[in-house]
């Protein structure tokens, strides 16, 4: 049977463990890899081995956090504790989350997503944060593990990559007090944002060009597509259709945007956006995926077309 735990039962379990696997889920953002590389060299600082993973490619937009190289796609071995950062499903972590694997071990899951299904035999969820890197931080503060300018930097990449920068409803006081211990610790808000937000390549700077200027208003519904002929057309490998979402919902008609791209392996990605007042969530769990209100995705089977029709039927009714 799955347990919730308290947050000082959460924390208990890293106190005994000196061998520890951190796995961040796939189709990985900037809270998964924050948070599972803050967390690693903050249990790093305290004595511990640690193990940290991703089942997917992981953009090179986040080579700046160091560790960022370490995300290889592994398996629990000789590891006492295992934890399991920024997902709400099992299976948005690959080969890492199985069960046959586990023994005996403790197997930890940390979150913040409303839509989070309690997965992991031991769950710690606080659907009040705005990213999991702010919950992490607490995490470290009651280890009394002092900060650096580098577990600071991957934290504080975490809540402003999931905050959009400070801009989400779920941006809160306290977000902002974490934030200035972080910046206090050595990170810096521009290193992030120049980062993360404020770059692209040219070939995804035209592949946004093509696929904004087909994008069609349903009700108040903004929807626009990317295909796998697309990707090949301007020459991308990996995630440059990656922010396009939140450039989507600028519209001013829209209070709803969702972005279809279509994988290599021929399933459809389904990226949703609300405005305040709106909740996707609703509709990413009843299509098999997760998230919050105002952030929600999931992955279906294709083709584009269908995906879209089934999408935008279920966001309909929510608008
Ligand atoms: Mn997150």
């Amino acid at each position: 049977m799955n347990q919730t735990l308290t947050f000082d039962q959460a924390v208990n379990l890293f106190k005994e463990p000196h061998r520890i696997f951190i796995a961040a889920h796939i189709m990985p953002d900037g809270d998964c890899i924050g948070s599972a590389l803050g967390l690693t060299w903050a249990l790093r600082k305290i004595g511990k081995t640690v193990t940290v993973t991703c089942h997917d490619h992981v953009s090179e937009s986040f080579a700046f956090l160091p560790g960022l190289k370490e995300l290889s796609a592994q398996v629990p071995t000789d590891e006492e504790l295992l934890v399991f950062v920024d997902g709400s499903s099992a299976d948005r972590y690959g080969a890492a989350f199985d069960p046959k694997l586990f023994g005996a071990r403790p197997v930890l899951a940390i979150d913040h997503h409303a839509t989070n299904e309690n997965f992991a035999p031991l769950n710690f969820v606080d659907a009040t944060r705005g990213s999991c890197a702010e919950i992490i931080f607490r995490f470290v503060r009651a280890l009394d593990i002092p900060l650096d300018a580098t577990i600071a930097q991957c934290l504080l990449t975490g809540i402003i990559t999931d905050t959009l920068g400070f801009r989400t409803s779920n941006t809160s006081p306290d977000t902002l007090r974490i934030a200035s211990a972080l910046i206090e610790a050595g990170a810096t808000i521009g290193g992030v944002v120049e980062q993360v937000f404020n770059q692209y390549s040219l070939p995804s700077l035209r592949l946004r060009g093509k696929v904004f200027s087909a994008a069609q208003l349903d009700g108040n519904i903004l929807w626009a597509e990317v295909s796998q002929k697309d990707l090949r057309d301007f020459g991308i490998t990996n995630n440059g259709a990656g922010g396009m979402i939140n450039a989507l919902l600028g519209v001013d008609a829209a209070q709803i945007a969702a972005l279809f791209t279509e994988k290599e392996s021929g399933k459809i990605d389904v990226s949703m956006r609300a405005r305040p007042g709106y909740d996707v969530s609703g509709v990413a769990a009843r299509l098999g995926g997760g998230g919050h209100k105002q952030a929600a995705g999931a992955l279906l089977d294709g083709p584009l077309t269908s995906a879209r029709e089934r999408v935008l039927a279920e966001l309909r009714k929510v608008v």
